[in-house]
C-alpha cells in the first residue's frame, strides 16, 4: 500500500481568481506557484460530456489538480474520508484546488461545459486509486 503523508495537511478548496477586464471583455490569469500552489506539468480539458454522465471515481497518490469551468458548469463530489462535499463550478474565475486525497466524481455537466484541468504531474495510470477500498486504505491512517 502506498501512502501520502507529505500531503496529509492538504485540503481541497475553492479559490477565486482575479478577473481583469476592460471595454473589450474579460481576462483571467493563472500562474504556477502564485495563483495555484504547484508547478503545472500537464493540462487537459473535458468537454462534450453527455447528459447524465458521471466521471472520475478515483483519488490520486500524488497528483494535485486545479479544476476550472472555463465555459458552462458542472458539480464535483469530494470525499477525503473526513468530509463529503459538493462543489459547484460555474464560473471561469472559480478554481477548485483538488488535492490527491479527495475521491472525486464530476457530474451535472452543462452541454457547453469545458472543464479545464491543470495537473502537478505527468500522466501516470499508477497514480490513480480507482478502487474505493484501496483509497480508504491509502488515506484512512493519514
Ligand atoms: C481527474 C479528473 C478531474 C490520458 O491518456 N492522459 C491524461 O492526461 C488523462 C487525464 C487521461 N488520459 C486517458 C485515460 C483514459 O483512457 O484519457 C481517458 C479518459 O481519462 P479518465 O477516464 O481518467 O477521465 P476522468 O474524467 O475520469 O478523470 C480525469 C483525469 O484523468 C483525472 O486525473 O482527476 O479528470
Amino acid at each position: 500500500m502506498k501512502s501520502n503523508k507529505s500531503l496529509i495537511e492538504a485540503v481541497s478548496k475553492v479559490i477565486e481568481v482575479n478577473v481583469l477586464g476592460d471595454e473589450r471583455g474579460l481576462l483571467t490569469v493563472i500562474e504556477e506557484n502564485i495563483t495555484i500552489p504547484f508547478e503545472i506539468k500537464r493540462i487537459f480539458y473535458i468537454y462534450g460530456t453527455q447528459n447524465n454522465v458521471r466521471r472520475g471515481f478515483h483519488g490520486h497518490y500524488k497528483t494535485r489538480q486545479a479544476l476550472i469551468t472555463v465555459a458552462g458548469s458542472c458539480k464535483v463530489h469530494l470525499d477525503n474520508l473526513q468530509r463529503k462535499e459538493e462543489v459547484l463550478l460555474n464560473s471561469p474565475h472559480k478554481v477548485l484546488i483538488l488535492e490527491p486525497n479527495d475521491w472525486h466524481e464530476m457530474y451535472d455537466f452543462s452541454s457547453d461545459c469545458v472543464l479545464l484541468v491543470l495537473a502537478s504531474h505527468h500522466y501516470d495510470p499508477e497514480d490513480y486509486i480507482r478502487d474505493y477500498k484501496l483509497f480508504e486504505e491509502a488515506y484512512s491512517s493519514c
